[in-house]
């Protein structure tokens, strides 16, 4: 028998190193989401295009002292926003809260991410499966918090061709991808209409990264 010393309703241990913790962002979610229309305010969203030259359906913008950006030269992460000229915007403090605490629980204990891509989903939106490799040190673990609508995320294996599980993501949500699955390929699938109280007829997506 397997013993898990550390269940509890609101945790699931979705492989080595990945934890979803239901509803942890819900305390917070004034502070976040009064912070989401400060940071987009100053670096508003926008579909980038793939190095493939394709528009992306998810719309992002970022925040921290690096930002994940696309365009036809390629993916990296730049402390510029190229849509304004200026450094992205501070990463708030109830972002870096959340982030910090949510990898704490999780078994990180020293995260410190500098970066914070938020991607913005409307109805049809998805992100095909993909591995997260911009980052320069994978030991890190990646923080991702849920806001809005609900979505069904596509978590997969280290091979594009491992059939990736489905697990539902609600408001509120917040999942710590590290260990071992970190180079695992993922994905979020079309976006399926609906209507939030608090974010209308989108979903949002706050992913924390040590890119730098
Ligand atoms: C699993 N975003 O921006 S992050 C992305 O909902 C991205 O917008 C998703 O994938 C979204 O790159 C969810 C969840 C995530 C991030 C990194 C992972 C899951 C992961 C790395 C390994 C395994
Ligand atoms: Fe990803």
């Amino acid at each position: 028998m397997t013993e898990d010393l550390f269940a509890s309703p609101d945790r699931e241990n979705l492989a080595p190193g990945a934890v979803l913790l239901r509803g942890r962002a819900l305390p917070l979610e004034g502070p976040l989401l009064e912070a989401l229309d400060e940071v987009t305010a100053q670096a508003p969203f926008r579909r980038m295009v793939t190095p493939g030259g394709y528009e992306m359906s998810v719309a992002m913008t970022n925040c921290g002292e690096a930002g994940w950006v696309t365009d036809r030269k390629g993916y990296r992460y730049d402390p510029i926003d190229p849509e304004t000229g200026r450094p992205w915007p501070a990463m708030p403090a109830a972002f870096r809260r959340l982030a910090a605490e949510a990898a704490v629980d999780a078994g990180y204990p020293s995260f410190a991410p500098d970066a914070c891509l938020v991607n913005c989903y409307e109805p049809g939106a998805r992100l095909s499966l993909h591995q997260d490799r911009d980052e320069r040190d994978f030991d890190q673990p990646i923080v991702s918090v849920s806001l809005g609508l609900p979505a069904t995320f596509q978590f997969g294996g280290p091979k594009r061709s491992d059939k990736p599980r489905r697990i539902p993501l609600q408001h509120g949500d917040v999942a710590v991808w590290g260990g071992s699955s970190r180079l695992h390929y993922h994905g979020v699938l079309a976006l399926k209409d609906g209507d939030h109280p608090a974010l209308g007829r989108r979903r949002i997506n706050l992913t924390f990264r040590k890119a730098l």
